[in-house]
């Protein structure tokens, strides 16, 4: 028994917010979760504070299904994103905390590696197609094996992916949301015509990758699909907006690019009708939001009966704690597909010290007990929370869009 003493929850913003719970037992071993969500970070804080904190104490932190059945059932109003990113940080510490008790990497818990390492992709954006491809030509020469495009629309003052920065990509960048202007005509001309430079320039050893980001109708998907297909790309992400999982049978009518969705959903259920109809081909729900380890293998396991890898989510605002947890996930789970890497700033890092490594296009988790990632409290304490929210978006008539 390694009974639960204490749990806090760290809200610091090195660079951007992070939310972390830490729960420490009486043998003085510790473990930690991302409790992260983008722009609802103060929402977590609370939920684990005022709700999950005080029932954990004096339970066996080596109970982890139990610990998440009482966490789900015993909520009452079940799932949601704030729900769930707090089940996954109780989640997240307890396999800390039962690997370190245990002296083995997480995924050695997990069923052991199915791979040599984690095939990931980088992010390569740009105003132009040409300054995309040669940001994409420079991930290429470090090794990356897979490579998500996302280039300016013509027409349009900001695109979905694009930023200032070309190795760190963070939406969330002002105190209230951004309004943005998006045009559907102008981006479905340009996404096309980056891929066959791409192509052309990047040749067919690289794999290719595009978030649409929910911005287009299922028609609108099914064409973008479609003219994309010459291209062969590894996905598109997010066609349409999918709370409507029934969606996605007019997209799959129409075009055999593969798709892949599910960054926002935070249980199975949202994604099961998808899968059972195999209207996706990728599933991107992670860790931190889809009710840590213990919820994400279920979804991978039902995902496997239908021929469904995973893609699992992996953005600026995922912190160095999910990345790791994640990485033990990918090496272990049977239907990987890729594991999206957003490098985090060199201050974030520093926050959070961790055993994972890049080398060949590949992330390891490493061989530290548990799940080998830490929080630098003192360092923590030095970068106070920062209002930031993601951006909307509208059409160029004034209708709100989905961003
Ligand atoms: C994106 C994210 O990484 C992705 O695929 O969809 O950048 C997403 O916009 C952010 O994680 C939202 O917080
Ligand atoms: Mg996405």
């Amino acid at each position: 028994m390694s009974k639960i003493t204490a749990a806090k929850v760290i809200v610091t913003c090195p660079g951007r917010n992070f939310v972390t719970l830490k729960i420490e037992t009486a043998d003085g071993v510790t473990g930690i979760g991302d409790a992260t969500l983008n722009g609802r970070e103060l929402s977590v804080a609370s939920y684990l504070n005022d709700h999950v904190i005080p029932c954990l104490i004096g339970r066996d932190a080596h109970q982890i299904e139990d610990i998440w059945q009482y966490l789900y059932k015993g909520a009452y109003w079940r799932r949601g994103p704030v729900t769930m990113s707090a089940i996954a940080a109780v989640d997240m510490a307890l396999w800390d905390i039962k690997g370190k008790v245990a002296g083995l990497p997480v995924y050695q818990l997990l069923g052991g590696a199915s791979r040599t390492g984690v095939m990931v992709y980088g992010h390569a954006n740009g105003e132009t197609i040409e300054e995309t491809l040669d940001v994409a030509q420079h991930y290429k020469e470090q090794g990356y094996k897979a490579i998500r495009l996302q280039s300016g629309v013509p027409g349009l003052k900001a695109t979905y992916g694009v930023s200032k920065d070309k190795m760190f990509y963070e939406p969330a960048d002002s105190d209230l949301p951004k309004e943005t202007i998006w045009s559907t005509h102008k981006y479905m001309r340009t996404v096309p015509e980056l891929f066959a430079q791409a192509r052309e320039r990047l040749g067919w050893d690289v794999h290719l990758l595009h978030d649409v980001h929910h911005r287009l109708t299922p028609i609108e998907a099914g064409r973008l699909g479609k003219d994309l297909e010459p291209y062969r790309p590894f996905w598109i992400e997010d066609a349409t907006p999918a709370e409507n999982q029934a969606r996605f049978r007019l997209i799959r009518q129409h075009t055999t690019t593969p798709l892949a969705v599910g960054e926002v959903f935070n249980s199975i259920w949202d994604c099961k009708q998808l899968i059972e109809e195999q209207l996706i081909d990728y599933i991107r729900a992670t860790v931190v939001h889809a009710g840590g380890i213990t919820h994400l293998r279920r979804i991978a396991s039902f995902a496997d009966l239908y021929g469904v890898r995973t893609g699992c989510h992996g953005a600026t605002d995922l912190s160095p704690a999910c990345m790791a947890a994640a990485l033990h996930f990918d090496l272990s789970v049977p239907n990987f597909g890729v594991q999206e890497y957003m490098r985090h700033t060199p201050e974030t890092d520093a926050v959070f010290p961790h055993a994972y490594t890049f080398s060949d296009g590949e992330l390891h988790p490493g061989e530290a007990p548990g799940l080998g990632v830490d929080i630098d409290e003192e360092l923590a304490a030095k970068y106070p929370y920062k209002p930031a929210y993601l951006p909307v978006a509208r059409l160029e008539d004034g209708t709100m869009h989905d961003w």
